[in-house]
């Protein structure tokens, strides 16, 4: 039986779901550059690319190298295709411009280039997380910089968003809008190949991802709801869980959409003017796409993340995402 790569699941999707040609063509391309970081990723200490720079990001964060070499990898990639108004990156203060001997196009892309890289130097699986928007009539023109603006849009205008994880298997991981996709890289053929056609979150779990150690800082219906998690078959919960916590969102998400679970980041008490770690527009709106496309909830522990209104291109939230029953608990305890 011939396989489905991911080009012939898109040209499918023009057909039955009218995915506008351009929209196929930049995940393509997009799909190609993860492609093209798998393997700058893979070689690991043969490749140079390990270790940190001498620069901090807009983050504050050290830049690794990797961090540096992905996103260059996808602005180049992206640049020239005539399917963007403009790009924005973790690791990139303001938006990026499309040089003017290049076209541009209807879509704005935003990316993690490489989220989870302090994991790199210790082979840990890390990923890139992606997200399409489209661009607002006014930042359409030819010639205008494009402003921040232009981007501040709340997640339920994605158009589209994925993730690639490079780990023992590099996978792509994507929604249009109607469902959730994998494909898995084959080496051999150079394409990513539909492996699972129907992502799905399980409503219900046994197992939670946190940080533990900044449970002193938690607010107190976060420090409820894991007590209970923690207390597991004698706890009011009547059942026992299980905790994984891998430091890395692409990985932790990704098991989530395979076996179920929830993932938390809430705010804590270290830094009360930050509402969160995880950023809004290129962490947590997309893997709040995705998990909603499964069936699974994602929230701030007051609201729908998707519907958060962004204030700032680099702002952060608090992001607890998953299966749909354990969410809902947890952010219920919020209100109450
Ligand atoms: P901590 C990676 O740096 C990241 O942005 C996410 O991928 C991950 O979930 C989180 O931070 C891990 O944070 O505080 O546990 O190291």
């Amino acid at each position: 039986m011939s396989r489905t790569t991911l080009s012939r699941y898109l040209i499918e999707q023009t057909r039955s779901h009218d995915t506008p040609a351009d929209l196929r063509f930049l995940v393509e391309v997009v799909a190609r550059a993860c492609k093209a970081i798998s393997h700058a990723v893979s070689k690991g200490a043969l490749g140079g690319v390990l270790g940190s720079m001498e620069t901090e990001n807009v983050q504050g964060e050290v830049q690794k190298k990797l961090d540096v070499m992905s996103n260059e990898i996808l602005l180049e990639a992206n640049e020239w295709g005539g399917t963007l108004a403009g790009m924005a990156s973790e690791e990139m203060d303001k938006p990026y411009q499309i040089p003017g001997r290049f076209p541009k196009g209807a879509y704005l892309l935003m990316f993690d280039p490489l989220d989870g890289s302090s994991n790199i130097d210790v082979n840990v699986s890390v990923g890139t997380i992606f997200s399409v928007l489209r661009c607002p009539g006014e930042c359409f023109s030819q010639n205008d910089a494009l402003g921040e603006d232009a981007f501040l849009q709340p997640g339920t205008q994605q158009v589209a968003a994925g993730y690639a994880i490079y780990g023992p298997q590099t996978m792509l991981v994507l929604t249009l809008g109607n469902g959730v996709k994998g494909f898995t890289l084959d080496r051999e053929l150079g394409s990513f190949v539909l492996t699972h056609e129907n992502i799905r979150v399980p409503e219900s779990t046994a197992e939670f991802a946190i940080n533990m150690s900044n449970q002193r800082h938690w607010e107190a219906p976060v420090k409820r709801y894991v007590e209970e998690l923690l207390a597991g078959e004698t706890g009011p919960l009547e059942k026992n869980y299980n905790m994984r916590w891998i430091a890395s969102m692409v990985a932790d998400v990704h098991r989530i959409l395979t076996r179920g679970g929830i993932f938390m980041y809430p705010r804590d008490a270290r830094e009360p003017s930050k509402p969160g770690k995880l950023r809004l527009m290129y962490e947590a709106n997309p893997m709040s796409m995705l998990i909603e496309q499964a069936g699974g909830a994602a929230t701030n522990g007051t609201q729908r993340i998707m519907d958060i209104q962004p204030q700032s291109l680099h702002e952060r939230v608090a992001v607890f995402l998953g299966s749909k029953q354990e969410v809902e608990r947890v952010t219920a305890y919020h209100k109450a």
